[in-house]
This record gives C-alpha cells, structure tokens and sequence, in this order.
C-alpha cells in the first residue's frame, strides 16, 4: 500500500474510520475512496458490487458497522446482529469478486467469552459462552472473522482480522443512549459542571475492568497491520493494561470536573468483569501504544470542547439522571 493506491474505508465518518482516514491524508494519500450512508447502503449487496465495479479499490478497510455501548447493544439487538453481518458480508464478498488486494476487518473485544481467562488470548475465541448483554454483536463479528479466514481457505485472499479493545477520541458518540462509558463519563461530568451541579450518576457498580485505546493509536496499528501482516486468524490491538470503570471515572473527574460527586446506579448492568487483551502477538510484531490514557482523556475533551455543536450528544443529562 502506498500514496497512489486506491485505499477504501468503509464507515469512514465513524471513530475508526475517521482515524483512518485522517492518518491516511496525513501520510499523503492521494487516492482515498469513501462513500456516506446516504450514497452506499453497506447492507446491500447489489449496491456495494455496483460501488466496487465502479471504483476498484485495492486496500479495505472494513471499518464500517452499527456500534454502540452496553445500552444500546442491550436494546437493539437486531439491529446490531443484522446490519453487522450483512455490511460484513457485502462487502468481503465484492473484495474477493474484484480481486481487492488486502482487506483489513476490524472485530472488537466482545467476541470472546464472558468468563476467558485474562488476558484473553487469539486462542480463547468460542471456547465459551458470549456476554448475553452483547451476545448479537458479538456473533456478528466473530462471523466476519471467520468469512475472512473462509475467503483466505478457499480463494487465497488477503483478508486479516483486527480486534480492538474499547475504542475513544475524536469523533466519538457523546449521545448518552448510545455512547460507550469513556465519551459518556466526559459528557456526564461536562454536563454537570455546566449546570453547576455537584452528582455524576456511573452505570453499574463500578467495578467491571475494561482496557482502553486512543483510536489514532488504533488507526496506526490498522496501517502497520495492513502493511505488515497477512495471516489468517485475528490479531488483539491494545493496550495490556486495564483499570476499573470507578478508577476511569475518577480519572475523568479530575479532566473535567474535580468538583464532582461520582453517583453508583446499581441498577444499570455492569456486562463483562473484565476484557483485558493479551497484546503479546502484535508485540512480537514491533507494535506498541503511544497515547497514555490520561493525555487521551484530555486530547478528547479539548475535541468535545471544540466540536460541542457538530458532535452527537442528543439530550442532555439532568439532574438525578438515570439514563
Ligand atoms: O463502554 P460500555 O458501554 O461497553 O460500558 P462494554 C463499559 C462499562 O462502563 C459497563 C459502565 O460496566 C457500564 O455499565 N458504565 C458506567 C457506563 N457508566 C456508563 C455510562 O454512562 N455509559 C456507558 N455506556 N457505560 C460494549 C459492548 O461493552 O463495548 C459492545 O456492548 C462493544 O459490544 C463495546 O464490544 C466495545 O465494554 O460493556
């Protein structure tokens, strides 16, 4: 892959996406192909093989997909089962019928078992049962891991899997229905100071570990991966070190508002204990983390500060807040 190749990202206004492609641009490149929701629906298979004659990329980065954290994934389980796997599916196939050179997917750490042993090893995929409050999810992108390895069997493409860990940064979803904890805890805290209110309600009881990783630092492993890597399988992207959801909104607190009172709904499910990647593959390979998760918390408010009117919020939290 270089500056002249036709590079596609599909999703690319999403998180990940935009990473790419910001990274991508910075780098030089001067063929970048994308295509918004409203000019290519990515669940229809007649469109993306019309898209894909029409353009023949070379690279893919199948970023693309319906995302969102515990809520969403809780309450709109068809959606995220559906769109998933035929986005997926659409577009693996008209990378393999237009002879794309290399496909990147990109999966998530919820596809292995609820109870994996820590950290969860390449290995520990389906050995056990998912975390029911993003089983659907989950099935969907353990599925596009294996349609690469089923193109890569039986056509010889150059299809490789990524499974990130929990993802934040710019353009991250801040609407408190939808988001993931880290934009929601900036956004919950954010609030409060605005209104000068002192109570932060946190989902949960706080004590669910989860790993996280800058999505800049994502998009770079996405490009060395593309670059350097093409093995069937998946390879884990993080960090290798976690901390508890209450450590994560203390550190918050101190970003955006040390004022705050952090409030526990015990009500609101925790999901998994814990998802710690084990990383020890992509190491072996040379690649490491750059952005500390204290210097991503405050590089990420600053970008909320700044985009408060484009980002997605939707309502507001209020006091008393439980949502
Ligand atoms: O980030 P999150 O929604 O996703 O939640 P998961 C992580 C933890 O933070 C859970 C707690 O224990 C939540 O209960 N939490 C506390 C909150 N306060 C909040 C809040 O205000 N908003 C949110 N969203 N969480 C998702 C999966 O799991 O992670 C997806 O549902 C995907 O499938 C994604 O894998 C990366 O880490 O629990």
């Amino acid at each position: 892959m270089n500056r002249l190749s036709r590079v596609f990202v599909a999703g690319h206004r999403g998180l990940v996406g935009s990473a790419i492609t910001r990274r991508l641009h910075g780098e030089g490149f001067e063929n970048l192909l994308m295509a918004g929701r409203e000019q290519l629906d990515l669940r229809d298979q007649a469109a993306v093989t019309y898209w894909f004659r029409a353009n023949r990329p070379e690279y893919v980065f199948l970023v693309a997909g319906t995302v969102g954290g515990i809520l969403a994934n809780s309450t709109r389980p068809a959606e995220f089962i559906y769109d998933n796997m035929l986005i997926h599916a659409t577009v693996v196939h008209a990378a393999h019928v237009f002879g794309v050179t290399k496909l990147l997917y990109l999966g998530s750490s919820c596809i292995y078992p609820r109870e994996a042993s820590q950290p969860m090893r390449e290995d520990a995929l389906l050995t056990g049962a998912l975390e029911p409050t993003n089983a659907p999810y989950a099935v969907a992108k353990i599925a596009g891991i294996t349609l690469c390895d089923a193109y890569r069997k039986q056509y010889g493409s150059d299809f490789i899997s990524a499974m990130p860990t929990n993802l934040y940064g710019p353009n991250d979803n801040f609407e408190l229905t939808s988001s993931h904890v880290l934009p929601a805890l900036i956004r919950k805290c954010h609030d409060a100071r605005t209104a000068g209110r002192r109570d932060v309600t946190i989902w949960g009881s706080g004590s669910p570990k989860r790993e996280f990783l800058h999505v800049d630092d994502l998009a770079d492993a996405c490009i060395f991966l593309m670059r350097r890597y093409s093995v069937g399988g998946h390879v884990n992207v993080g960090t290798g070190e976690d901390l508890t959801i209450r450590e994560l909104a203390e550190m918050v607190r101190a970003e955006v508002y040390p004022e705050a009172e952090l409030l526990f709904d015990a009500s609101k499910p925790d999901g998994a204990p814990r998802k710690l990647l084990d990383i020890g593959r992509l190491r072996d390979l040379g690649w490491h983390h750059r952005i500390s998760l204290r210097e991503g918390i405050a590089s990420t408010y600053q970008w909320f500060l700044d985009h408060h009117h484009e980002a997605r919020l939707g309502p507001s939290s209020s006091p008393g807040d439980k949502s």
